[in-house]
């Protein structure tokens, strides 16, 4: 059997979609985690992005997590994208829709004030308001799981962590996110995406942000 290597980071939300369609695939991969603040001669060599996640296939040096993931998904067998056509394609247009997600997720935690932190929060509001309409249940194809779902485990991942540990309720009031994101965190795959010190990880990368949503997890846990 091919053997994978995965280039990661500990706390980057597109490794974990490589490495939950690995999981749900049966694909053993290793991972080599590199500093981003200090990058192997190796890995810019071979990346033309310089970003994670980059799978060693073979021969193959693969970037981009949509591209991973489909790959990772051709290699096995079975598909986490439906047959039909159309609909394959507008899996394909969620998971860019969850990439933007994930930047709205990096402005809201970069937000210096909270004027900035309420604009951040609206657009992820609203992002989150489309989602919820497209969500089939349980998940969010329907019976199957996929594609769609890897990818925004990630993002929940995220809101989970920081509705811990400030007051926001960042998706309050959508009823099919509050169920698939309780689905997406009960899952194995999902769950074993990352190091069991991830959330101490997270916390310390939050505090030292320096920003708004940092001030609200440091005023919470007064
Ligand atoms: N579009 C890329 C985004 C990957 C990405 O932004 N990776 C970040 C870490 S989460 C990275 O490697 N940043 C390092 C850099 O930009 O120098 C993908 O989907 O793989």
């Amino acid at each position: 059997m091919e053997t994978f290597t995965l280039v990661s980071h500990a706390l980057c939300p597109y490794v974990q979609r490589a490495a939950i369609v690995a999981a749900e695939k049966g694909l053993a991969v290793d991972r080599i985690t590199i500093d981003l603040a200090d990058k192997p001669g190796w890995f810019t060599a071979l990346s033309p992005t310089g970003k994670v996640p980059m799978l060693l296939a073979g021969d193959a040096a693969l970037f981009e997590s949509a591209a991973i993931a489909e790959y990772l998904d051709e290699v096995a067998p079975g598909s986490l994208l439906p047959a039909d056509p159309a609909e394959r394609a507008r899996h394909r247009a969620w998971i860019e829709f969850a990439s933007g997600t994930l930047a709205d997720i990096g402005g809201l935690y970069a937000a210096p004030d909270p004027e900035a932190f309420a604009s951040k929060r609206a657009g992820l509001r609203a992002r989150l308001a489309r989602i919820d309409e497209a969500i089939a249940g349980p998940w969010f194809g329907g019976d199957a799981f996929g594609l769609v779902d890897a990818a925004f485990a990630p993002v929940f991942r995220y809101l989970d962590a920081f509705e811990r540990r400030a007051d926001l309720f960042l998706a309050a009031g959508y009823p099919r996110i509050a169920a698939w994101r309780r689905a997406l965190a009960a899952r194995p795959s999902v769950r074993e995406a990352v190091a069991p010190d991830y959330p101490q990880r997270l916390a310390s990368f939050l505090d030292h942000r320096g920003s708004w949503l940092s001030a609200l997890i440091r005023e919470a846990r007064r």
